[in-house]
């Protein structure tokens, strides 16, 4: 072999084994924090080939386009980019939405923008990416800052070291080619929207500075918020103060081992945080030259035998399923006004409960359903076929899980930590999703930790998709045994779209086998808005069809003793490559109770008055 081929082969080989990550950390709370926002126009250069990422050997080039703007390592060779000259996008934002170009781009484009900045004495900078969808690069003054993977978490690199006083910018590759060992992998029912789709910004902190908290309700003490808070850099013994002047608690305490300080803050006359009474309460941290205030709710949730306990009390979820699809336009929703509108319409519906599929969402949606009193689910997108026995894949998973807690550890909204979707009842998978959902509560024991299991019917060794008729359609078993991992079982079912009919529920029988609360976490079917039919029964992908599905499903969950929640699947039409009816489809999803132009569907009005008039669902 050639020795130019043996390089190339070696490089390629070692490639997926190299970190995916690097330099990078997740600061919490950063919408209370002194920022820039770097959103706005950004310029891009689309490079399929990724040109600017490999050299012709094939191996990778940390320096990235910039090797061609250092003569030295450029020689005569010409400079093949430009990006004063590039057109832009907006940030934040998918691409796919933004250039009709770009609808179906999978792989490799590069943004870059100017920026001004002054250094301040005592201070460390931090570029915050709210999210890039999959894989990214960055550079500030050409100086390599750091990696990530990972495409719907927020992290933080630290350029402290590579601004400088007046004119700098920033480049940063982001790669949403699919893969078999991502998460997710290859095969998914959203579109893979690439691109910084979340916002941009430099965050400035003292040297010192609180990164992490978990401030919590404890479970046994009334009143007491109890937690601890980290601070980067911070030396044993030095302060830390934790207050909230509405309900004139103060607690001061100093860091111990490993920059942590551990918070009992003792409180009178708590109201508790609840869909009825979303009360927050202004924190303030202070830890010597770092302040951060924070809104927050205190409350607590448990499971007991079969219920969900909000504050004490049994609770029952009304909920939907959502994407992160932004209404009127399709794309990401990155606005206020996108988030707005979908939780406007989860109020209208009569929701006190949203799942948020299938992958964090942005921090605006679980500030909002903070705001509004909304239950949330969150979840990592571990969906269908991971790469269970790879341990890459567990590490990557489990990046996503602890940048999704982080971030979001510190919402009362949030009461569920769901580590996958619907995935196959393998002994790999088992394993892997049990370590994911042990490390879910050893990160964080104050939530409840889920996941939406496949149903399978009795006398059937093996659940998923196209094993119906083969056995006892009627007879549903939910025995995954990942359910013994689990504090709340999530299951997923189409009765009346993927089998049989929508009648067909009424006779359907369901045994659980954990004596855990259930949650619904998924059922429905398509409909094109508009699309009417007077048959009997209704014709499929009529608004009457999908209105019935949802007439029979109500009465056969309410026989579930362990039902205490529910999330049909879906809020808004969203787009999907993998559905392809022409006419009716046309590249979306089409489960939604109401379209991506706020049409709302027959069923939309079923499911409302049902959680309206409390006929679904215990009563609480
Ligand atoms: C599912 C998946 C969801 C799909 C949905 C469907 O089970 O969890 O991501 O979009 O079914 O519409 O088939």
């Amino acid at each position: 072999m050639h020795t130019r081929n043996l390089i190339l082969t070696a490089l390629l080989t070692a490639l997926p084994l190299a970190a995916q990550t690097t330099n990078t950390t997740t600061l919490i709370d950063v919408d209370h924090r002194a920022t820039t926002s770097l959103d706005g126009d950004w310029h891009y250069i689309v490079d399929p080939y990724a040109t600017g990422l490999y050299s012709f050997h094939g191996d990778v080039r940390a320096d990235g386009f910039f090797m061609n703007a250092d003569p030295a390592l450029a020689g005569n060779r010409p400079v093949e980019y430009n990006f004063a000259t590039s057109p832009t996008l907006k940030v934040p934002g998918d691409w796919n939405t933004q250039d009709p170009k770009l609808f179906y781009y999978e792989g490799v484009l590069w943004y870059q923008r100017d920026f001004t900045y002054t250094p301040k004495a005592n201070t460390r900078t931090f570029l915050h990416i709210g999210a890039a969808n999959y894989q990214s690069h960055i550079w500030v003054n050409t100086k390599s800052v750091c990696e990530h993977e990972g495409g719907f978490t927020a992290f933080d690199c630290e350029v402290t070291a590579a601004l400088k006083p007046g004119k700098n910018f920033v480049v940063i590759s982001v790669d949403n080619t699919r893969k078999p060992e991502n998460v997710p992998t290859v095969k998914t029912d959203w579109w893979n929207y690439g691109g910084l789709t979340r916002d941009v910004s430099l965050i400035d902190v003292p040297q010192s500075f609180i990164d992490e908290y978990d401030l919590h309700l404890s479970r046994t003490t009334p009143g007491l918020i109890e937690g601890w808070v980290h601070v980067e850099g911070a030396a044993a013994g030095s302060p830390v103060t934790v207050a909230i002047p509405e309900l004139k608690a103060t607690v001061s305490v100093t860091i111990g081992e490993g920059s942590r300080a551990t918070i009992a803050l003792p409180t009178k006359s708590l109201s508790p945080w609840s869909p009825e009474s979303p009360k927050l309460y202004k924190v303030a941290l202070t830890a010597g030259a770092d302040a951060l205030t924070d809104d927050m709710g205190f409350r607590t949730i448990e499971a007991r035998g079969i219920e969900i306990v909000l504050n004490g009390k049994p609770v029952f979820l009304r909920g939907m399923s959502v994407h992160a699809e932004a209404p009127y336009r399709t794309g990401r929703a990155v606005t206020q006004k996108d988030i707005d509108t979908l939780l406007d319409w989860a109020q209208e519906l009569g929701c006190n409960f949203l799942r948020l599929a299938h992958y964090p969402h942005d921090e605006r949606m679980t500030r909002a359903a903070d705001k509004r009193g909304i239950l949330i689910w969150s979840e990592i997108p571990d969906y269908w076929a991971l790469q269970f026995a790879n341990p890459a894949v567990l590490a990557k998973s489990t990046q996503q899980l602890t940048e999704m807690v982080r971030r979001d550890r510190n919402k009362a909204a949030v009461i569920l930590w769901s580590v996958a979707n619907e995935t196959p009842n393998t002994e790999a998978r088992t394993k892997f999703l049990t370590t994911m959902a042990n490390r879910a509560r050893a990160m964080d024991a104050s939530r409840l930790i889920t996941a939406a299991l496949l149903v399978r019917n009795k006398g059937h060794n093996e659940s998923g998709e196209g094993k119906v008729n083969t056995s006892e359609p009627n007879a549903k078993v939910v025995d995954d045994p990942l359910g013994e991992a689990l504090d709340v079982i999530g299951t997923n079912e189409y009765i009346g779209w993927y089998e049989r009919t929508p009648e067909s529920a009424d006779n359907t029988t369901w045994d659980i086998k954990y004596q855990k609360p259930l949650i619904m976490s998924e059922f429905g079917g398509e409909a094109k808005f508009g699309n009417h039919s007077k048959a009997t029964p209704p014709a499929r992908w009529s608004e009457e069809y999908q209105a019935t599905i949802y007439e029979h499903q109500l009465p056969m969950l309410n026989k579930i003793p362990q039902l205490r929640g529910m999330s049909p699947w879906i809020l808004m039409d969203f787009r999907s490559p993998s559905r392809l009816l022409p006419g009716t489809q046309d590249n979306f999803n089409r489960k939604g109770l109401i379209t991506e132009n706020g049409e709302k569907k027959k069923a939309f009005y079923v499911l409302q008055k049902a959680y309206k008039n409390k006929t679904v669902g215990k009563a609480e």
